[in-house]
């Protein structure tokens, strides 16, 4: 007698743990896993180069590692002649040649493809990699009239028990966030993240995106990521030895001459499947017990990870399918060619250009407080910026990315996320960095002939988004600076920043 054949497990590029939902039901003595490198997941946007390198390199000794655990595995690579080129297509062409008696998957992390694998019939269990299912997020955000992250954190620390003495913080506050703010370090002590070397099945891989990928932006140069779990495990280690102590202090600093300071570098890894959350924070809290790490800096971390991460993507899910087309403030502007790598005279801004085409990786506060901030201090087309983070970053997956664009950066969702837009001038870049003192732009001058973009185009948004933002309390104290101004000064201001946003809309470089 024949045996009823098993089923299909899909296994997608950023799920790559041997505990994934779809895995863990599984029967590895009858099902298959199929993984499959296509055209639609590495072309729905043109992702940095070193992103599609990681993500398939990744996937391919994770493909070994599942053999060496036991479980046949259908790998598609992308040079594959019979390549249909999509997920669905791939499930349809292994189900013509296996047989199957239905197909599982874990829920992925963006809602294209949840609705491409329903519209295939294919059974979705939710991904359990997160500390809050759908259902307790949902009940969380329920009735409330705001949904800050904050509280949320908290409900976080009491769930999983992480710096808690009983039902108290550890050290009597939740939040250490006023101690994450010293200005960048004057000498820096420490080397960055763990550097491999590429094997040679990501050798391999690197001449494939280097060939079928020639276009996009970003290096495929000096290739260093991790591309499977001991050397993530490996990167963490040294996280936790050499960068967590000071990662509190700096975590809001930004530095000409280095890219990370003391930052994890952990998220590419972790939004891949190969760390999962608990075991970095763990890890974190072990640090801080042991007198390795101060409390700032371990609550920091952990508030990141277990609060701002899950936070994010509460939201995504819960706000549906239509977020990333939100355009509270109805920004239109293309966003400058300086974000490709055009010339700017801007040199936080060209800075953490240089650094996101060098590494696809920039820290979050050069993500929020200068390619965010500038973005939408010039009223840049929400849908246009959330299209270049989700292609320049390593890291990026929209279930992630789209609230920290849409939302925290863009004030795009009206306020869900942010309860006042992330908007400086100059001043706050010059605090937290050393930009400006190579800059071309004078970061104190005003108005005037050098004056600095980010002082000009600040005061211009806040003019222009009057009627949003005036009566909102947290920011009572810049409109009425801006009151203050003599009539001449805020004319001269408005003037200024309209020549300059003119000169975008040419096309010019600022
Ligand atoms: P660390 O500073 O070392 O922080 C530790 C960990 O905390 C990170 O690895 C990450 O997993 C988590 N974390 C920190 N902040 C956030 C946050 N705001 N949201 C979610 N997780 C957070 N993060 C992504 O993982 N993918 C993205 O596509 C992404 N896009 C962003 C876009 C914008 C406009 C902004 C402002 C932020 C974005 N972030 C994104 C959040 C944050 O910038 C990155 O998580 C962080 O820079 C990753 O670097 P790291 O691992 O060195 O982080
Ligand atoms: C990012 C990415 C890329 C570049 N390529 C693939 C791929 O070829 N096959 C695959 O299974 N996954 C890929 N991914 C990750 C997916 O885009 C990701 O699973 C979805 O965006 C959902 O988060
Ligand atoms: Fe950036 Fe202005 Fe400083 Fe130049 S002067 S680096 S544009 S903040």
């Amino acid at each position: 007698m024949v045996s009823p054949p098993g089923r299909l497990i899909l296994v997608l590029g950023d799920q790559l743990s041997l505990d994934m939902a779809a895995l863990k039901a599984a029967d590895r003595a009858r099902d298959i896993v199929v993984m499959a490198e296509v055209a639609d997941e590495a072309t729905y946007v043109a992702h940095h180069p070193k992103k599609i390198a990681f993500c398939f390199a990744a996937m391919r000794h994770f493909a070994e590692t599942l053999k060496d655990d036991g479980w046949q595995v259908a790998y598609t690579r992308l040079d594959d002649p019979d390549n249909t080129g999509s997920i669905p297509g791939e499930l349809a062409r292994r189900t013509k040649e296996h047989g199957t008696s239905g197909i599982l998957a874990t829920e992925p992390g963006e809602w294209r493809l949840i609705e491409a694998l329903k519209d295939a019939d294919v059974e979705l269990l939710e991904d359990d990699r997160f500390l809050a299912s759908h259902a307790e997020f949902d009940a969380w955000a329920e009735g409330r009239k705001a949904l800050r992250m904050e509280y949320f954190y908290r409900q976080m620390r009491r769930k999983t028990g992480l710096l808690m003495d009983g039902d108290d913080p550890v050290g009597g506050a939740w939040n250490y966030d006023g101690e994450n703010r010293k200005p960048a370090p004057d000498d820096i002590t420490c080397d960055g993240p763990l550097r491999v070397d590429p094997d040679a099945i990501t050798r391999e891989v690197l001449e494939l995106v280097a060939q079928r990928f020639p276009d996009n932006f970003g290096t495929l140069d000096d290739f260093w990521f991790a591309i499977d779990r001991p050397g993530a495990l490996e990167a963490l280690d040294r996280f936790i030895d050499q960068s967590l102590p000071l990662f509190g202090d700096y975590q809001d600093a930004m530095l000409d001459d280095d890219r990370f300071l003391y930052h994890s570098v952990l998220s590419i890894y972790l939004n891949a499947g190969l760390l999962q959350p608990m075991e970095l924070c763990q890890a974190a809290e072990r640090a801080y017990h042991d007198g390795h790490a101060p409390l700032n800096a371990v609550e920091g971390f952990i508030r990141q990870i277990i609060g701002w991460r899950e936070y994010v993507r509460g939201i995504y899910f819960r706000e549906g399918p239509d977020y990333t087309s939100r355009n509270a403030l109805d920004h239109g502007r293309d966003l400058p060619a300086a974000y490709w790598g055009g010339q700017t005279g801007m040199r936080c801004l060209q800075k953490a250009v240089e650094q996101t085409r060098a590494e696809a990786y920039a820290h979050h506060i050069q993500r929020l407080m200068i390619t965010g901030n500038f973005a939408l201090l010039i009223g840049a087309d929400p849908a246009q910026v959330h299209g270049w983070y989700l292609e320049v970053y390593a890291d990026a997956y929209e279930w992630v990315e789209a609230p920290n664009t849409i939302g925290m950066s863009q004030f795009a969702d009206g306020g869900i996320i942010a309860s006042k837009p992330y908007v400086s001038s100059g001043a706050y870049i010059s605090r937290m960095s050393d930009h400006c003192k190579s800059c071309g732009y004078k970061v104190t001058k005003k108005t005037g002939k050098g004056a600095c973009p980010f002082n000009l185009l600040y005061w211009h948004f806040l003019d222009r988004h009057r009627d949003r933002f005036s009566s909102n309390n947290r920011m009572r104290n810049m409109y009425a600076t801006w009151d203050r101004m003599s009539e001449d000064k805020r004319k001269t201001v408005l003037h200024e920043a309209r020549v300059l946003l003119d000169r975008l809309d040419e096309g010019q470089p600022v």
